[in-house]
């Protein structure tokens, strides 16, 4: 089957790495043809004269299998002897840690951009240097970076508001200036027009998935799709599993609940985005409330504790969709 998954980077890249785990389950061995992710480029920001691109790293070192799964993002084993050299000089972010290993993307995805490649074209060259089994695009080749807007009206970057203050500071609204006149990346609607099944990943539907659904032409692909679109909750028993999505849910109204979120994302039959919801045990008591809003809920093995715990999730997401 074509799967495309929408994803962010924790919930994401553990999601993405259990559906391909399931179609090797399922005999497929060149995944790439099959799995394609549209990876949220709203996190991403300059820092130190270099272009990060968290979410769009989470996954490609968890792809590779060389990412730090206990931080939850950046290399296993690094270093940060560069950081320290950057800290006495008083650059970048003194809360803000650019590991070694992690540099050496920067580095290298700056210089591709300042030689003119679009992003799509610096991912496609990062997908070389390992077999990652997924063709990964971004949303979007446009900056459209996350800002925070507080309650008191000033603004501050995503990455400060998260990593400096851990979501401590009020917010009103979160805002991706420029979104309204970015465009999807080449490949992005035609694969949500031409796939099997979308999945859309328990990632953070505020500042994940959010600005993925906010670049114009996405939700037009999203309806016009045939293919079934299935959701996962990243909210199990009304909490977080980590991150601050609480805090992010509560910003624009939305409870942390499995039920809220799904409202929140809305049946397809009603203009929304889900066919389908996929939620944990915990929340099975909520499933009739959820699909009396038009949205067919499904328990599922939610917690992606092991690869092997992530490919029964999404396999339990295809079937779901009856591919
Ligand atoms: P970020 O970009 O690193 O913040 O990661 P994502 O946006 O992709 O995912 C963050 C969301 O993943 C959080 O809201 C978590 O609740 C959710 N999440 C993390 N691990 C799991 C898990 O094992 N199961 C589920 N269902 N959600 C998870
Ligand atoms: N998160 C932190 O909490 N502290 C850091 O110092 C930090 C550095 C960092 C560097 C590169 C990178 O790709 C991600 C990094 N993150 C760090 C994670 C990131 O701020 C967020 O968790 C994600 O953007 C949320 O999706
Ligand atoms: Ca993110």
């Amino acid at each position: 089957p074509r799967i495309v998954v929408l994803a962010g980077g924790v919930g994401g890249s553990r999601f993405v790495r259990g559906a391909r785990a399931a179609l090797r389950g399922r005999g497929v061995t060149t995944t790439e043809d099959a799995l394609t992710v549209v990876v949220n480029t709203g996190d991403d920001l300059w820092l130190s004269g270099v272009r990060l691109q968290p979410d769009v790293d989470s996954i490609v070192y968890a792809l590779a299998g060389v990412n730090d799964a206990g931080r939850g993002w950046g290399r296993e084993g690094d270093s940060e002897r560069v950081n320290h050299e950057l800290q006495e000089w008083g650059a970048g972010w003194p809360w803000f840690t650019l590991g070694d290993l992690d540099l050496g993307t920067h580095l290298a995805r700056t210089g591709w951009l300042r030689e003119g490649l679009t992003p799509t074209r610096v991912i496609e060259r990062m997908s070389r240097r390992w077999p990652l089994g997924a063709r990964l695009l971004p949303m979007t080749d446009d900056e459209v970076d996350t800002i925070v807007v507080l309650r008191d009206g000033s603004r501050i970057h995503f990455q400060e508001w998260w990593t400096r203050h851990r979501a401590a500071l009020d917010p009103a609204r979160f805002e991706n200036p420029g979104i309204e006149a970015a465009a999807a990346a080449p490949g992005v609607a035609d694969a949500i027009t031409g796939a099997d099944v979308v999945l859309i990943a328990p990632s953070n539907p505020v500042v994940s998935i959010g600005p993925i659904l906010d670049v114009p032409g996405v939700r037009e692909a999203l309806s016009a799709t045939s293919a079934r679109v299935i959701g996962v909750s990243p909210i199990i028993g009304g909490r977080v599993v980590r991150g601050m999505a609480d805090v992010c849910l509560s910003a624009i109204g939305v409870e942390t609940s499995a039920s809220a979120v799904a409202a929140h994302y809305g049946a397809r039959a009603q203009g929304g985005l889900l066919d389908a919801w996929l939620v944990a045990e915990e929340d099975a008591d909520s499933a009739s409330v959820i699909e009396g809003r038009g949205i067919r809920t499904l328990v599922a093995p939610l917690w992606m504790k092991d690869e092997a715990h992530s490919a029964a999730l999404a396999e339990a997401a295809l079937s779901a969709a009856g591919v």
